[in-house]
């Protein structure tokens, strides 16, 4: 039986990219495997953050996935940093990982920007403590979006490792789940770079408590070209935004972009963004209403944290335990 672990941090709000990208596989996934989702905030402090805003976020990220169809009692839920295996194992697993593979992170690149020497210690190695994150339950599989798949190349590097410098078989290396049709789903302002919480523009992106007139504006301002779209998904090739959209169509009602380009090919955006806006509102609104119903039940949620942490603990604490003896720090 697969073990899935994944996360996703509390640092704005969930967006249509991550739902169409994680989480409705990870809502999918929850009666199939034991799956274990965590709010990865110890992740979020690799860039600077306001403590009240994060607290909040936290607690916000949590009541919006419950809302997106996470069920407390059929998955483990809980806030990163209150199971302390995740920072003890990270560094553990940083005495694995080497400084050339981490070298090769783009992400790190494009987070740091110019300002490589100014960015954090933590930024530079938070996949290892992705890493941790998975290998401390041992996960065999870990669902993500594609931007994650160098990462989870790491994880498993650092598994293999461990393993062998050790001369043991503790960790399963574990198997990236890349799946559906919007592994990548792109910023709504430019469809070059991905839909993301971090954006500055918050027109790039459809939160998922985003109301109907929101959508709705934010689809009509959606960058596109002028050309009608074509018949055929061949016909998308080198127009990315308008690509993103059929895309999003697809995703959105469980069709293939040869079904949706069957119904608008030849069609103008004039006609095809509002039919777009009107199946996000349709998709979005349960979890909206959900979310605005959860998310000042303060006293629920913290029993959902608190609860979640101690099942995480109740897993990875004999991981740990296991490690400890693998690397000679008790008998
Ligand atoms: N655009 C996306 N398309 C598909 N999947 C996506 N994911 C994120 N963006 C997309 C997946 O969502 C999960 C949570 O990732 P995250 O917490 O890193 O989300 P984010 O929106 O990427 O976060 P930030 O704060 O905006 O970080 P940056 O901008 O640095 O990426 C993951 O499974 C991810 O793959």
């Amino acid at each position: 039986m697969s073990r899935i672990f994944s996360g996703i941090q509390p640092t704005g709000n969930l967006h249509l990219g991550n739902y169409l990208g994680a989480i409705r596989n990870w809502v999918r996934m929850q009666d199939a495997h034991e799956c274990i989702f965590s709010v990865v905030d110890l992740h979020a402090i690799t860039v600077a953050q306001d403590p009240a805003t994060l607290r909040r976020g936290i607690h916000e990220m949590t009541a919006a996935l419950i809302a997106a169809g996470l069920d407390p009692e059929r998955c483990v839920l809980f806030p990163q940093s209150r199971v302390r295996v995740h920072a003890e194992l990270a560094w553990v697993l940083m005495c694995t990982a080497r400084v050339g593979w981490l070298n090769r992170m783009t992400q790190f690149k494009e987070k740091s920007g110019k300002d490589r020497e100014g960015a954090s210690v933590g930024l530079y190695t938070y996949p290892v403590l992705q890493a941790a994150d998975i290998l401390a339950y041992k996960a065999t599989h870990v669902p993500v979006g594609e931007d994650q798949k160098q990462h989870l190349e790491l994880a498993r590097d650092i598994a293999i490792k461990f393993n062998n410098d050790m001369g043991v078989e503790l960790f399963p290396p574990p198997e990236p789940v890349i799946e559906g049709p919007a592994t990548r789903v792109m910023s709504l302002r430019d469809g070059s770079s991905k839909m993301s919480k971090s954006d500055p523009s918050d027109q790039s992106r459809i939160n998922l408590t985003d109301d109907a007139d929101t959508i709705a504006a934010k689809v009509k301002r959606a960058k596109t070209d002028p050309d009608a779209l074509p018949s055929e998904a061949a016909g998308l090739a080198g127009r990315p935004e308008a690509a993103n959209l059929v895309n999003l169509m697809a995703a959105l009602t469980d069709r293939s972009i040869a079904d949706v380009l069957a119904e608008f090919g030849g069609k103008g955006f004039g006609a095809f963004k509002p039919a777009l806006a009107e199946v996000m509102v349709t998709r979005l609104a349960p979890i909206t209403s959900r979310f605005n119903e959860l998310k000042n039940d303060d006293v629920a949620i913290e029993a959902i944290c608190a609860r979640g942490a101690e099942r995480a603990r109740a897993i990875a604490e004999p991981v740990l335990a296991e490690v400890h003896r693998a690397v000679g720090f008790v008998a």
